[in-house]
């Protein structure tokens, strides 16, 4: 605690881990290319270089704070600082700037900007890399990188998986992964967490746009989308609307205007979902077996099993994730000559806001008659992208409601977007009575409580039913490995591979700051509160389905029948 003088005016710190974020917290927008508040410091890249009242300088980034300081943050010596580690970092840059997917979106490119750096004196002699196309979700850019070992440490730090790393040393210095493997050959679960991380174009996401344009273009073709619930949250603000503002109606317009012929909603196949995993846990409960029940609708969580923990695979649900559900429903129901009587071919575009639903949508068990479920996933960035392509006015749209039958989904289907959602919503199929308090109650058993890491237990006919609910993939290496040496005992472990759950996945617009998580989780949990219909069990539409179409084909569709 203590008084620092930042250029001229008095701030007060408290508990501030380092400089940079008191100079951040005095209103100054303090450049970096390389902190990040949830990472650990790097210090590389030196931007964020204050001077003292000594004229030493230092990168605030990895300097304490101390009562007393007195330090400048835009000095003229500090401006052409900058200015020289930008021309510097652009000389052995690649710089196709305006044919580059993250144009517009590239840090590096807004400091260049931001600082005048309007020519580079010296000339790019590396040699060029080729690209990584090996993954389904993301690409890699050798070119691009600025060795701000961002992608290393959020993969290592947050994600607990370590696919990439620092390769040779002095100008030969690289990030790759090891023995400079492909990608797709590590055990890189596609989170995309890296493209967020990533201040350039050295990772982007895999995009999957032109394809669905000339599926739309098709006569022949019916194109189906449906839409997750986080993506309905990141939307607007890319717009001009409010941070965290459910826009649902407004997709569900703007994809009619594009030409899409049904626009449904993942919230229902989440209902889906909560059917068929509510069931599988309580027949697990009853006989024992394979306990914890792990959740599923996470693909990259459920690779991290695969490759970290396969002694869990048989502990993972069967259930397909509501993505899938909602493809291979959908696509036999227009299976159907009485609901595709002009015989089209139905093409399902998913938009989502993950990276590794492109690789969940590849996987050999999301295929159905040997035909692939969902054929497209466009991440929220590239369905913002297609907005602007074609020019509507996104935010003067009226909204509109989905289409029916796969359209209406319950308060407890939205809330899959935010960790602890999934739990929610299973609790409250388990749990008797809809009534205000009976929700509140569930609510504030400890589902929404906590970081990242929830632990609790709610009574069950009898018993206590341990549960845990994780984000973010290393979170979820520490809880397994206590499951493993039997230090912890549940029933029930949800996990999200990106920390606070879907709607910071990889595929959604980047470097949210602290008010866009806070906005996005309260939008997700508003868009609950405005549902008619609170519990999976009670969607109307659910239940016909299941006495209906659905009679005899829900281990087909619904069910995973192998792991992968
Ligand atoms: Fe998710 Fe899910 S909640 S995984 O986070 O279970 O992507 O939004 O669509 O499938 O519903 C993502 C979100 C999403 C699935 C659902
Ligand atoms: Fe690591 Fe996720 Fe990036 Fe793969 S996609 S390299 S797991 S951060």
């Amino acid at each position: 605690m203590g008084t620092i003088t930042i250029d001229g005016r008095k701030v007060e710190f408290t508990d501030e881990k380092n400089l940079l974020t008191v100079i951040r917290k005095a209103g100054i927008d303090i450049p970096t290319l390389c902190y990040h508040s949830e990472l650990s410091t790097f210090g590389a890249c030196r931007l964020c270089t204050v001077e003292d009242d000594r004229g030493r300088t230092f990168a605030s980034c990895s300097e304490e704070p101390r009562d007393g300081m007195v330090i400048y943050t835009n000095t003229g010596k500090l401006k052409k600082y900058r200015k020289l580690i930008i021309e510097l970092l652009l000389a052995s840059h690649c710089r196709d700037c305006t044919t580059c997917v993250k144009s517009g979106d590239c840090n590096l490119q807004t400091l260049a900007h931001r600082f005048g750096v309007t020519s580079v004196r010296y000339s790019n002699y590396r040699e060029q890399k080729p690209l990584d196309f090996s993954s389904p979700s993301i690409v890699r850019d050798p070119n691009k990188c600025i060795l701000c070992g961002n992608c290393v440490r959020v993969c290592n730090e947050l994600q607990g998986v370590g696919a990439l790393d620092f390769a040779f040393r002095g100008s030969e210095a690289m990030v790759m992964p090891a023995f400079d493997k492909e990608i797709a050959a590590t055990d890189c679960v596609n989170c995309g967490q890296c493209q967020i991380f990533c201040p350039t174009g050295a990772i982007s996401i895999r995009h999957n746009r032109e394809a669905v344009w000339e599926a739309l273009a098709d006569p022949d073709v019916r194109v189906v989308a449906q839409v997750a619930p986080a993506v309905r949250v990141a939307v607007g603000s890319a717009f001009g609307l409010p941070k965290g503002k459910s826009v649902m109606g407004k997709i569900v317009n703007v994809l009619h205007r594009i030409g899409f012929d049904e626009v449904y909603d993942t919230t229902f196949s989440a209902d889906m979902t909560i059917m068929e995993e509510s069931a599988e846990f309580l027949n697990r409960l009853k006989t024992g077996e394979k306990l914890p029940l792990l959740t599923s609708c996470c693909p990259a969580w459920v690779k991290f099993v695969g490759d970290q923990f396969p002694e869990y695979k048989e502990h993972v649900s069967t259930c397909r994730s509501p993505q899938g559900m909602m493809s291979a429903v959908t696509k036999e129901w227009f299976r159907d000559p009485a609901n595709n009587p002009e015989g089209k071919k139905t093409v399902m575009v998913s938009f989502m806001p993950c990276t590794a639903k492109k690789m969940e949508a590849k996987r050999s068990n999301s295929f159905t008659h040997g035909e692939q479920d969902t054929d497209y996933v466009i991440t929220t960035t590239e369905l913002i992208d297609m907005i602007r392509m074609t020019g509507i006015e996104f935010a003067e749209l009226e909204p509109e409601s989905s289409d029916i039958p796969f359209g209406f989904g319950s308060g407890g289907g939205v809330i899959f977007g935010v960790t602890g959602g999934v739990t929610e919503a299973v609790i409250r199929r388990l749990v008797p009575g809809h009534d205000k308090e009976t929700l509140e109650a569930i609510a504030e058993c400890g589902v929404r409580d906590g970081g990242f890491i929830r632990e609790f237990s709610i009574p069950y006919e009898g018993i206590d039913l341990n549960i845990c609910v994780v984000s973010g993939l290393a979170n979820a290496r520490a809880v397994m490995e206590q499951v493993k040496s039997g230090e912890k005992n549940y029933h029930l472990i949800e996990v999200m591979a990106c920390r606070r759950g879907c709607i910071m996945g990889g595929g959604q617009p980047r470097l949210a700051g602290d008010r866009t998580k806070a906005a996005r989780t309260e939008g997700i949990y508003r868009a609950d509160n405005v549902a008619v219909i609170k519990k999976s069990d009670e969607n109307p539409m659910i239940m016909s389905l299941y006495e209906g179409f659905l009679k005899g084909k829900e281990h087909e569709l619904l069910h995973n029948h192998e792991f992968c």
